[in-house]
């Protein structure tokens, strides 16, 4: 009983006893053993399971009672294999997000704000330039990262510098940019606001002579406002169409949109802009266009001597981390940004804190 007990807890029973001979011919010669078939009651019915417990060699088998705690250890193992398991993929993927960070060598503190300018479509790697620049500041000053960040992003974006013009100082603006980005509405928006607000004399030429209704669309507006247009059909009729604008202040040329790696249109855009010897150049870039199409862009625009950017469709875009890329590939001014379709009143001088604010309305942790 006490054997029973032991085994099977204080409130096991004992079933039945009975003498049993030893196995083989020499367990004739031995002692005989004693089984004693016990129960316990484990609250439930089906747990009351009789188990057989061999006593004389102090050999106990619960050969019932065993093949139901294995498969119940063995559930306990699998579900803590299962636990481990999941332990395992949680701290792998932590790991590797670790890595991933670490191969950013940006401090801890800074990641969310790397990760607020990614989300705003800032470029990965002008994004970690950015935040460690604004790291080795937050270092050197006693200024909080933040601050810090907004210096280093004020930088970036640089000043505005939007048209300017004097009455009797002709000046002559030319407006390029690929196609369909909104070069001629952009001009029609700029012609207005000097004409009709700063009561400029303006005069317009359109170079684009490609399409038929690109030269429609802008006889309207200067029907509209009522501004005469001269039409040049090749680069060398824009010395004399500026003839005819002498008494202007300002004379806006309207291009036809370059695809990238369009040699010719280059020569004749370089050609129109030495023959008119223009003041400045406008690059018109939508905002909806990708980083690497940006990139392209830019690229296929390095054979211009200087120019401005102008962006368009801002309203149409999701960030401004756009406009950031292009400063940063391009390594020219901010003038405009173009809001809308409506003339003239979607358009505004670029202002370096409102660009800001929206980036940084982001970049709050
Ligand atoms: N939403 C939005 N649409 C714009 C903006 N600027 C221009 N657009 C529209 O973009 C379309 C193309 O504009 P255009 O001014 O003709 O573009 P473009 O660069 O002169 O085009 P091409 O001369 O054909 O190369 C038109 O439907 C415009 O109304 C803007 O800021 N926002
Ligand atoms: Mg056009």
């Amino acid at each position: 009983m006490q054997k029973v007990k032991a085994e099977m807890g204080k409130d096991a029973l004992i079933l039945s006893t009975r003498k049993v001979r030893q196995k083989g011919i020499m367990g004739w010669f031995k002692r005989p053993l004693i089984e004693v078939v016990a129960a316990a009651d484990e609250s439930r019915e089906e747990n009351f399971i009789p188990r057989r417990v061999m006593s004389a060699n102090a050999t106990s088998y619960a050969l019932l009672g065993r093949q139901d705690d294995t498969s119940r250890v063995l559930e306990k193992l699998e579900a803590q294999i299962a636990n481990m398991g999941e332990m395992l993929d949680k701290l792998t993927s932590s790991l590797k997000a670790t890595e991933g960070r670490a191969d950013l060598n940006i401090k801890h503190e800074y990641i969310p704000y790397y990760e607020m300018l990614v989300k705003n479509e800032v470029n990965e790697d002008i994004a970690k330039d950015i935040i460690q620049k604004a790291g080795l500041l937050h270092e050197r000053s006693s200024a909080d990262f933040k601050r810090c960040l907004e210096q280093v992003l004020m930088e970036r974006i640089g000043p505005s510098r939007p048209l300017e013009v004097s009455p009797g100082r002709r000046k002559v603006v030319i407006f390029v940019g690929p196609t369909g980005v909104g070069k001629t509405t952009s001009l029609a928006k700029l012609a207005a606001i000097f004409s009709i607000q700063k009561q400029m004399r303006v005069g317009l030429i359109t170079a684009d002579t490609y399409r038929i209704a690109a030269v429609d669309q802008l006889k309207i507006y200067a029907e509209i406002m009522e501004l005469p247009l001269s039409i040049v059909y090749s680069p060398r009729e824009v010395v004399d169409a500026l003839e005819e604008h002498n008494d202007k202040d300002v004379v806006f040329i309207d291009t036809a949109g370059k695809s990238i790696r369009d040699r010719a249109q280059e020569k004749e855009i370089l050609e129109l802009i030495s023959l008119s010897k223009a003041d400045e150049v406008y690059l018109v870039l939508s905002c909806n266009t990708s980083y690497s199409g940006c990139l392209n862009i830019i690229r296929s625009y390095s054979f211009l001597p200087d120019y401005k950017l102008l962006f368009t469709k801002v309203d149409e875009a999701s960030s401004y981390g756009i406009i950031l890329n292009c400063r940063h590939i391009s390594g020219r001014p901010l003038s405009y940004i173009a809001t809308g379709q409506s003339v003239p009143d979607d358009i505004e001088v670029a202002d370096p804190n409102k660009l800001l604010s929206c980036i940084m309305k982001r970049v709050e942790v």
